[in-house]
């Protein structure tokens, strides 16, 4: 997959997320919500996706944190527990990892087998 990563490394989100800079805009919002971040422990360059109602489907990253997510925080939507499937990519190919995760919480590092290679990630309510 890393061929593929790079050959389209310089696109940049698909238009159906949003990208917001103020985490609260978000909360507001009341869809589900994913910040994830370039290093352990919710440290470094972060970045915001979000989707209305219970379901999050991000196909692609984005060129800025592809292959570096290693830690994230899920809030918002209505269900207290989510499934948060991470993979290495675009499009929900390739290997993968799934955390259970409730709303509100993070997950401080991904582990060894699926960090810095997260291309898309899906979040579905449990
Ligand atoms: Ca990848």
């Amino acid at each position: 997959m890393s061929n593929i990563d790079n050959q389209f490394q310089n696109l940049d989100d698909i238009p159906a997320l949003k990208e917001l800079s103020d985490e609260t805009a978000a909360a507001c919002s009341g869809g589900v919500t994913l910040v994830a971040f370039n290093k352990r422990g919710f440290e470094g360059f972060k970045k915001q996706f979000i989707q209305n109602g219970n379901k999050l489907d991000i196909g692609f990253v984005g060129g800025s944190i592809n292959n570096k997510i290693s830690s994230f925080r899920v809030s918002g939507g209505n269900s207290s527990l989510y499934k948060v499937t991470l993979f290495d990519g675009r499009n929900f190919q390739g290997q993968r990892e799934s955390f259970y995760v409730r709303r509100g919480k993070a997950k401080r590092f991904v582990g060894d087998f699926i960090n810095d290679r997260t291309s898309s990630i899906r979040v579905r309510p449990v």
